[in-house]
C-alpha cells in the first residue's frame, strides 16, 4: 500500500503503553484526507525484521516517529533509548526515500539535540496533529515549510525551530480509538489511557512540560472526555490511567470532567489514575473523584522541606500536603507520594525531614527518584548554564553533553556522590515497605516501569492499575484477580 504517512512507535518497553499520541496524529491526518500506515513496534519480537517487511510491503509519502521517552530518567540505571532511535532512522534510510519527522512527549522536550543527533529530517515541537498535517501538504506542494509552528529542521546554517502555537482542544478530533490495538494493549500492559488536558502553567524549575505541552492549560470538553471512557468501556478497558500530568489543575475543569462521567453513571463501571499536585485539593474533590471512578492518586509532593519545595518552584506547603493526605486517607483513595530527592538546596538533614514527612503522612506507598533529571529549556537548566561539567553537583554523563541530551542529573553536593546518597537514603527508609527506589537494581524494590519483570508477569495473570498499585499489592500480598 502507498501511504501517505507511515508513523511508528518503536517503544518496545514492557509492560506496553499505547502510544496514544499517535492515535491523535494518526486520526488527524485521516481526517485531512491522508492515507495513513501505522508500524506499531511494541509487541515485535525483531524491531529491524518488522521494519524490513513492512517497508518491503508499504511505502511511505512521510515517516513519523514517535520518540516517547529519550531515557528513564533515573539516576541509578539511566538508560537513554536514544542509541537506538539513531539506529532506527538508520535503518529506515536503507528502506525509504521518505522524509523522516519526529514527535513526542520525549522528543519535545530537547527538540533540537535529539533532531542533530538522530539523523532525522525534522522534528514537531509539541501537538503533532496540525504540524504533521501542514508538513505533508507542504511537502507534497512544494510550499513553505517556515510558517509550520512547532516545526523543527534543517537549514544550511543548523538547526531551527518554529514555536508552537498551542491550539486550543475544542475542536480538536474525536478519537476513535482503532488505530492501535487497545484490547492488546490492555491485556499485556494492564490499564488504557486517556487525556484530559494540555499544558502546565506551573513554575517548577526542573519540569520541561511548559515547554513540551505549551504553558497554559487547554482544555478537551467533559463531554468529548466522558465519549471516549464510553468507547473504552466498549472495549473491555476498565482500568485506566490518565495522561495529565497533574489532574487536579485546574480545578473547575476536574470538577467537571467528573460530573460528566458521574452523570452517565459510567464511575460505577471504570476504576482509574491520576497524577496529582498535593493542591489544590479538598474532601469534595476526593469524594467527587471517587464517585467518578478514581481508585487511586500518584502525588509530586517531591519534598517534605518547605525551603526545598521552595527552591524546586512548587506552590504548597508541607503542611497543605499533609492535610491532602488526611482527606485521601478518610476518603478511602489509595495513594502514593512521589519523591524527588537531591535538588538545589538539599541537605542530609532535608532529605531525613522529607523521609520522615512522608512516613507521616500515611500513603500507601512512597517512591523516591534520587537526583533531578536536568532538561534544556528549564529554569534548572538556565541555573546551571555556563557552568560546565565540573559543577558538584551533576551526576551522569557530564562530559560532552551541554546540551543534557544523555542523562544528566542534578545532585546536591551536600548528599555526597551517587553511591554515598543512595546508601544514606536507604538507611533513611531502612525495613519501611512502602518505598520505592526508581532505577534501583533491586528487582524488589524499583519501580521504573520500563521492562519490569514484576509488573509484567502481575499483569499476564489479570492484575491491572496503575503500576505504583500493582507493585503495591503484590508487596503486601493483596490479590484481587
Ligand atoms: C501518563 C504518563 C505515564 C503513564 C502512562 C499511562 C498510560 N497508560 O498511558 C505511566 C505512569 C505508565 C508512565 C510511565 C513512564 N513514563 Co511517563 N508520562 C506520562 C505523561 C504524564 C503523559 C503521556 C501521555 O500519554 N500523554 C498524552 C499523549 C496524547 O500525548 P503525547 O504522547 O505527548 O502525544 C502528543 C505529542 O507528543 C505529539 N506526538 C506524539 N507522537 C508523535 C509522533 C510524531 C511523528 C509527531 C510529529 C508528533 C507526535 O502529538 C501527540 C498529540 O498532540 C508524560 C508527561 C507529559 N505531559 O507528556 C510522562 C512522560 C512521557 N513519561 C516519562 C517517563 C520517563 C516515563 C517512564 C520511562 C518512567 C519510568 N522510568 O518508569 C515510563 C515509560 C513507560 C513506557 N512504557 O514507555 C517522561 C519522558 C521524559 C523524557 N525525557 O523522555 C515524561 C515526559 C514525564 C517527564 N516530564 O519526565 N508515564
Amino acid at each position: 500500500m502507498d501511504y501517505d504517512l507511515v508513523l511508528i512507535n518503536p517503544n518496545t518497553a514492557k509492560p506496553a503503553v499505547a502510544p496514544l499520541g499517535l492515535e491523535y496524529v494518526a486520526e488527524a491526518a485521516r481526517q485531512a484526507g491522508f492515507t495513513v500506515g501505522l508500524l506499531d513496534l511494541c509487541f515485535a519480537d525483531d524491531v529491524r525484521a518488522a521494519t524490513t517487511e513492512y517497508f518491503a510491503a508499504n511505502t511511505a509519502g512521510l515517516i513519523g516517529i514517535s520518540v516517547r521517552n529519550t531515557d528513564n530518567c533515573y539516576l541509578l540505571s539511566q538508560h537513554s533509548y536514544l542509541p537506538a532511535l539513531t539506529e532506527l532512522v538508520c535503518a529506515l534510510r536503507d528502506l525509504s526515500a521518505a522524509p523522516i519527522v519526529l514527535g513526542g512527549a520525549g522528543y519535545s522536550v530537547m527538540p533540537q539535540q535529539i533532531l542533530r543527533r538522530s539523523g532525522a529530517d525534522f522534528g514537531v515541537i509539541g501537538d503533532g496533529e496540525g504540524p504533521v498535517v501542514e508538513l505533508m501538504k507542504s511537502l507534497q506542494s512544494g510550499g513553505p515549510l517556515a510558517d509550520i509552528p512547532g516545526l523543527v529542521r534543517r537549514v544550511d546554517t543548523g538547526i531551527v525551530a518554529e514555536q508552537p502555537t498551542w491550539e486550543s482542544l475544542d475542536g480538536g478530533p474525536r478519537l476513535p480509538r482503532q488505530w492501535l490495538d487497545y484490547p492488546r494493549y490492555f491485556r499485556e500492559g494492564g490499564q488504557g489511557n486517556l487525556e484530559t488536558k494540555r499544558g502546565c502553567a506551573g513554575q517548577c524549575i526542573y519540569c520541561a512540560d511548559p515547554h513540551s505541552k505549551g504553558r497554559r492549560y487547554r482544555l478537551r470538553p467533559p463531554r468529548v472526555v466522558a465519549d471516549e471512557m464510553e468507547r473504552l468501556l466498549e472495549m473491555g478497558i476498565d482500568w485506566l490511567h490518565l495522561c495529565d500530568s497533574e489532574f487536579n489543575l485546574p480545578p473547575a475543569h476536574v470538577e467537571a470532567v467528573c460530573a460528566e462521567i458521574i452523570k452517565r453513571g459510567l464511575g460505577e463501571q471504570v476504576h482509574w489514575y491520576a497524577y496529582l499536585a498535593p493542591q489544590p485539593f479538598s474532601a469534595h474533590l476526593a469524594a467527587l473523584m471517587k464517585a467518578a471512578g478514581c481508585v487511586g492518586i500518584d502525588f509530586g509532593l517531591d519534598s517534605g522541606d518547605a525551603q526545598i519545595l521552595r527552591n524546586l518552584g512548587r506552590d504548597f506547603t508541607p503542611e497543605e500536603a499533609r492535610e491532602t493526605a488526611r482527606i485521601c486517607r478518610q476518603v478511602g483513595i489509595t495513594f502514593m507520594l512521589d519523591l524527588l530527592i537531591g535538588g538545589p538546596g538539599e541537605t542530609r538533614q532535608s532529605a531525613a525531614t522529607t523521609i520522615q514527612f512522608a512516613q507521616e503522612c500515611q500513603p500507601d506507598c512512597i517512591g523516591i527518584a534520587l537526583g533531578v533529571r536536568i532538561y534544556p529549556h528549564t529554569k534548572l537548566a538556565q541555573m546551571l548554564a555556563g557552568q560546565g561539567p565540573d559543577n558538584p553537583h551533576l551526576c551522569g554523563h557530564t562530559e560532552d553533553n551541554a546540551d543534557f541530551v544523555q542523562p544528566v542529573f542534578y545532585l546536591s553536593a551536600e548528599l555526597g556522590r551517587v553511591a554515598e546518597a543512595s546508601a544514606y537514603l536507604t538507611k533513611l527508609v531502612g525495613s519501611d515497605e512502602r518505598f520505592f527506589f526508581g532505577g534501583s537494581p533491586d528487582e524488589q524494590s524499583d519501580y521504573d516501569y520500563d521492562d519490569n519483570a514484576l509488573l509484567v508477569d502481575a499483569i499476564a495473570v489479570g492484575a491491572r492499575g496503575a503500576y505504583w498499585d500493582i507493585l503495591r499489592r503484590l508487596r503486601v500480598g493483596e490479590q484481587w484477580w
